[in-house]
Order: C-alpha cells, then structure tokens, then sequence
C-alpha cells in the first residue's frame, strides 16, 4: 500500500523494480533506506516506509539552480555512491532543469524550466546552490538576462519547499567573506517562506539524500534548528563525535602539521581545529563512501567551520575555537549509577533517538574509545596536558 505522499507524486509510468534501476541488490537497496532511516533518527520500521516511498514511481520535480560558488555541491553529489546522483535523478527525483548537467542551453533549457514549473505547479521542490549577490541590483549573477535575486524569487513563488544546499545558499559562505563585494547572502534573506538549509562546503551528500526521501516518504521536509538546518545532521557539535575526542579529554594535542602528536592522530585543537563551535555529522556520516577517516579531522586537517555562519570563512582559520561543550552531554549516564534511579544507558539511548539525535553517534563513541593508538600510548612516556 503506497503512503500517500508518496502516490501524490506518482505520475503513472510503468517501473522497473526499483534494485534494477539503481543497480544494486534487494539487499543492498534495503540496507540503503536503513541507513538513510538511521541518519534521519526514525524509529525502527521507518526503513519500510522509505523502501516503499522510492519503490513507488513517484518523481517530484525538481529545479536546481547555480548561483556565486564552486559547484562542489554538486560535485559531492555525483561521488555519492548508493546511489549515485545520476541514479537519483533518473530514478527518484525527475530534474527538469540544472545548469551544470543539462546538456542543453540557452532558450530551450529556459522553456524547460518554465514548463515544469507549470506542469508541477505547488508541488516542484527548488534547490539553490550558491550563493546570491544583491549589490547593485543583483548585477554580478545572471542567468538567462535575469538576476540571481529575479530567478529565484520567480522559482521559489510556486515551489512546494525550497532547499538551499552548500554553505553559500545557507548563509553566504565563501562569496560572503569579509569584506563580501558582491553583497552576496543566503537564500533565505531573499525569499519570504521557510527555506531548509544543507550548509557545508560541499555539504555532505547524505544529508541532501535524506533530506529529499523524507519529503518523499512523508510529504514534508524534516524538524530544523534557528538556521533551517535539519536538526538529524546538525544538533550535534563535531566534536562531540570526532574520533580524536579522547585526546582533547587527556591532553594531547598537535601543536604543528607533522609533528609527532600530528602524526599520532592527536588533537587539532590547537592547530585552530572548529569542531568545538561547528555543529555537523561529519565524524558520523563521512565523506564519499571510501573507508574510515573520510573526514576533514580524518585526513589530519582541522575542521574550519564551514557548516556554520560565523565560523568558516570568517574566523581565520589558526584561531582556536570558543568551546562551547566540553563535558559529557547531560544524557550520558553517570558512572556509579544507585539503582532505580538517574538515566539507564538504554533510555538515554531512547532519548536520543527521540530527539533525533546524529544517528551512529554510540557506536562511533564507543569506537573511538578503543581503537586510538592504544599501542603506542602504552610505549610512550606519559602525556602532559599543554598549555595554550
Ligand atoms: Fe562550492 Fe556549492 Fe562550497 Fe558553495 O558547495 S563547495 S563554494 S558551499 O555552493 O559549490
Ligand atoms: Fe576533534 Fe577538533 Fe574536537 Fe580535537 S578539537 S576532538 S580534532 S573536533
Ligand atoms: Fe566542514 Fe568541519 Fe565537517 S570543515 S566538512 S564542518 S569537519
């Protein structure tokens, strides 16, 4: 039995089942809307919904446009794998107009856009990458002889929900730094409605993925923080989940690239790592689907901020960060715990997934707790805490 967002969106075309048109197993396909179910927080079953939303034919129309950026966005997106950006978009959304994939231009891709908007009026999801210049009009981006600020306003109008993906849609991002000539700003300074925002640069593909399947498996776009960032990938502060976190707690940092606690795997804190202010998934998520360690903090980097306004590109990026959180989160329970009383490990875990808490974020605690060069700490002298 289709949900009913799910058949709202069903335009009546005969299907292939959907393992084949993604090229995966059965298994592989329902491994893939548990994970997705995992990294939205939804209760144990949700999978199911899911599975059955992306089996249906329903292919919300989507419109994306480019403003004041890279193209990273959409770069992180077509090295997602399971599945890929192209099998998404032949299989579960239908894109009706995206400047960097369309092989077409000009007139043709214009009429393009304005006939699906047409076609899906009040039901289209618009998403905008980049950010938008609003210096002198709007001059310093047009697309088709009209002005960043002009096209999206026109698009956003009759759209069911409007996605600003990246940093720069978000809030400015990189266009925006100091002292920001273009007068470049986030979607939602522009538009008069709701706008969920995937900031990150790029921003992590997953958090995109599950962020249209919900919409399609439950008609609406997920819970969001202040920012418009839904709360399933940004409620948690990278450093809250970094595998480098027991390091923090004991002292040991890296105090230069290279040097013997860099290569260690020691703590970026000092080399100015962003995690203590920057809330963002990506110790849990993970970039790219190549393996562990896929992660700025991962590959030996400090985290710059670049999920939150304020931080990336505005802080430079040796400042040490304000710590906002560096105890143990409330719903952890107590060592000692007198029984019968305080919160069991089980019902903080409820809470969690109540809450919708960054999925995964026990199993990598629990992890990272363990694997850190117990070895080699065992051989050294005792660490001593630095000083800043
Ligand atoms: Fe680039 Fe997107 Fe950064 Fe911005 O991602 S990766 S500059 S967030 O808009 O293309
Ligand atoms: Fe990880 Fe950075 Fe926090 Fe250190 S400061 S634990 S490297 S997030
Ligand atoms: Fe960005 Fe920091 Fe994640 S730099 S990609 S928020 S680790």
């Amino acid at each position: 039995m289709l949900s009913a967002p799910a058949a709202a969106f069903n335009d009546g075309r005969p299907q292939r089942p959907i393992e084949s048109r993604l090229e995966m197993s059965r298994r592989s396909f329902l491994q893939f809307c548990a994970t997705l179910a995992t990294t939205l927080g939804l209760p144990k079953g949700a999978e199911a919904a899911m599975a059955q939303a992306m089996e249906a034919a329903q292919r919300p129309s989507v419109i994306w446009l480019h403003f004041q950026e890279c193209t990273g966005c959409t770069e992180s997106m077509l090295r997602a794998e399971h599945p890929t950006l192209e099998k998404l978009i032949l299989d579960v959304i239908s894109l009706d107009y995206h400047e960097t994939l369309f092989a077409a231009a000009g007139h043709q891709v214009e009429a393009a856009r304005k006939a699906a908007m047409e076609r899906h009026k009040g039901k289209y999801l618009l998403v905008v990458e980049g950010a938008i210049p609003t210096r002198d009009g709007g001059i310093y981006c047009k697309v088709g002889n009209q002005t960043a600020i002009e096209l999206t306003r026109e698009c956003a109008k009759d759209a069911a929900a409007v996605i600003a993906i990246g940093s720069c849609a978000s809030w400015g991002g990189m266009p925006a730094t100091d002292p920001n000539p273009t007068g470049a700003v986030g979607v939602g300074k522009i538009l008069n409605k709701p706008v969920v925002t995937i900031p990150g640069c790029p921003p992590n593909p997953y958090n995109f993925l599950a962020t249209v399947v919900h919409f399609l498996t439950f008609g609406s776009l997920p819970p969001v923080d202040a920012q418009g960032r839904p709360l399933f990938a940004y409620s948690r502060l990278v450093h809250e989940n970094c595998e480098r976190r027991a390091h923090y707690d004991a002292g040991r940092f890296a105090l230069a690239f290279g040097d013997d606690g860099h290569r260690k795997g020691y703590c970026l804190y000092k080399l100015g790592c962003k995690g203590p202010e920057t809330y963002a998934n990506c110790p849990t998520v993970l970039f790219g689907d190549a393996g562990a360690g896929t992660w700025p903090v991962g590959c030996g980097h400090p985290c710059i901020g670049c999920t939150e306004e304020g931080v990336g590109f505005s802080k430079p990026i040796h400042m040490l960060a304000k710590v906002k959180n560096v105890e143990p989160p409330a719903l952890y329970p107590a060592i000692h715990e007198a029984q019968g009383q305080g919160a069991t490990l089980g019902s903080a875990a409820v809470l969690a997934a109540v809450a919708g808490a960054a999925a995964g974020a026990g199993a990598m605690f629990a992890r990272n707790l363990g694997k850190q060069h117990a070895a080699a700490e065992a051989a050294a002298k005792p660490a001593q805490r630095e000083d800043a």
